[in-house]
């Protein structure tokens, strides 16, 4: 029967939902206050500022002395409501008049944000179930502590259950404490998992006291920690642009801010990950300062970036041209490189008949590499391609640099030169015999006698 009754509350909750709804959307932003020393206030819903009218559902504030509680949950708006034994028609002698009940079927969260960091909050609660079998225990409450609403990782939780109710009670009802020591909190969750099929989905808390933190003592500064990202070439060259993203982390009062700088006397704050564009060795110094104003020592990270291939001028071979066919053909260019260096340097050639060979140059002296071509029968053609790779992993190809292949003929077997003068030979040759021919015509015609 007294269930019943506490559906019927219900419907009247639910007009209130949308404005609920709008009013949520107002964000409540706590101010962390640290208090300059410890102290103690409670919630219970009845005293507070401003008043909470029965009925009203969360989210809403309630100020107790100079600490300010928000209360909300994920569930929505109609999950929490004011509500009194006068109208859940519950009994439940450990709660003061008004407290603030879980008034959906469903396992809800209770979230309470605090103005103030915490070290401990204590409240009464009591868990919706009736005691069936025996040897049931009431259902285990629990609370859940972050240092604030961004934090994913709590810093801590206890848990509490109820004593079935007596002297005409109607459910259990208990207390549970958290207290974080050195810690601090300013966000609570409270909820009640699931523990068996008998177990509560729901469940009221009141007289919600909590002691703020004391000042907090920070003398550690906090820790930086960078990561680059870029095309990661050979023997630590990158080869692309070099994306530097820094990230701190303080013990105790939080990071306040990240400074970089090139030179370790120059600072830019923070404020999101940059590239470095320039070429060769950059140093990046970092440093992070908490909000107690413990500055870290400046770190540095150090990463080389090559982006440019090698440069490959002067081309020669040798011979120049003429080539025969017992000629072996020498090739020297020259290759630089300002950053990286140059790693290798090969020489690549044809005969024509499709298949590319591959040789690698030899450093001669300073910048000039050189390799031979072998000789090759009459009128070969020959194409050849220098490629160059630098330390960085960056290759080019003269082809590349001047748009076109390297290339020569071994002589003909008969080239046209030789024909010329083989030709000039014989009409020489002919003029001379007719000439002999004509003068021992003469003699014979001038000798008559
Ligand atoms: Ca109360
Ligand atoms: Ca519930
Ligand atoms: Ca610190
Ligand atoms: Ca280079």
């Amino acid at each position: 029967m007294e269930r019943k009754k506490t559906l019927a509350v219900r419907p009247a909750l639910a007009a209130t939902f949308f404005l609920a709804v709008l009013i949520s959307i107002v964000v409540w932003t706590p101010t962390f206050v640290r208090a300059a020393a410890p102290f103690t206030v409670s919630f219970d819903f009845d005293n507070g500022t401003p008043v909470l009218t029965m009925g009203k559902s969360i989210p809403f504030n309630q100020t107790s002395g100079e600490v300010t509680a928000y209360f909300s949950s994920p569930s929505g708006p109609a999950a929490f409501s004011i509500q009194s034994d006068s109208t859940t028609f519950y009994k439940l002698s450990q709660f003061s008049d008004k407290y603030l009940y879980d008034n959906s079927p469903l396992r809800d969260t209770l979230e309470i944000k605090l103005s103030h960091y915490l070290n401990n909050i204590t409240f009464s609660f009591a868990t919706i179930q009736y005691r069936g079998a025996s040897g049931d225990e009431p259902s285990n409450i629990t609370l859940t502590a972050y240092v604030d609403s961004t934090a994913t990782t709590p810093i801590g939780s206890a848990k509490a259950r109820g004593t079935w109710p007596s002297g005409g009670d109607t459910h259990p009802q208990g207390t549970l404490n958290f207290n974080s020591g050195s810690q601090q909190f300013s966000l609570v969750k409270i909820e009640l998992p699931y523990q068996g099929p008998r177990s509560a989905v729901d469940f009221l808390v009141d007289n919600i006291t909590v002691t703020t933190a004391g000042p907090i003592v920070d003398s550690t500064p906090p820790v930086t920690t960078t990561s680059l990202s870029g095309t990661l070439g050979n023997q630590g060259w990158y080869t692309s642009d070099v994306t530097i993203s820094l990230s701190a982390t303080d013990d105790m009062s939080g990071v306040n801010k990240t400074e970089y700088s090139f030179d370790n006397a120059t600072w830019t704050v923070y404020t999101a990950p940059f590239a470095v564009t320039t070429e060769g060795t950059t140093a990046v110094y970092y440093r992070s300062t908490d909000n107690a104003g413990n500055m870290e020592a400046s770190n540095a990270v150090y990463f080389n970036v090559d982006t440019t291939p090698s440069n490959i001028t002067d081309v020669s071979q040798i011979p120049a041209d003429n080539m025969q066919p017992e000629d072996t053909v020498k090739i020297n260019v020259t290759v630089t490189d300002a950053v990286s260096g140059v790693e290798w340097v090969a020489l690549n050639y044809t005969n024509g008949n499709g298949t590319w060979i591959t040789r690698n140059m030899t450093n001669l002296e300073g910048n000039v590499w050189n390799a031979t071509i072998p000789s090759f029968p009459y009128g070969t053609n020959v194409t050849y391609v220098i490629i160059a790779e630098d330390n960085a992993g960056n290759t080019i190809t003269t082809e590349q640099i001047y748009g076109y292949k390297y290339e020569y003929q071994v002589v003909p077997e008969f080239p046209a030169a030789s024909i010329l003068s083989l030709v000039m030979l014989m009409v020489t040759l002919a003029i001379f015999i007719a000439n002999r021919k004509l003068t021992k015509h003469s003699n014979t015609k001038l000798n008559p006698f």
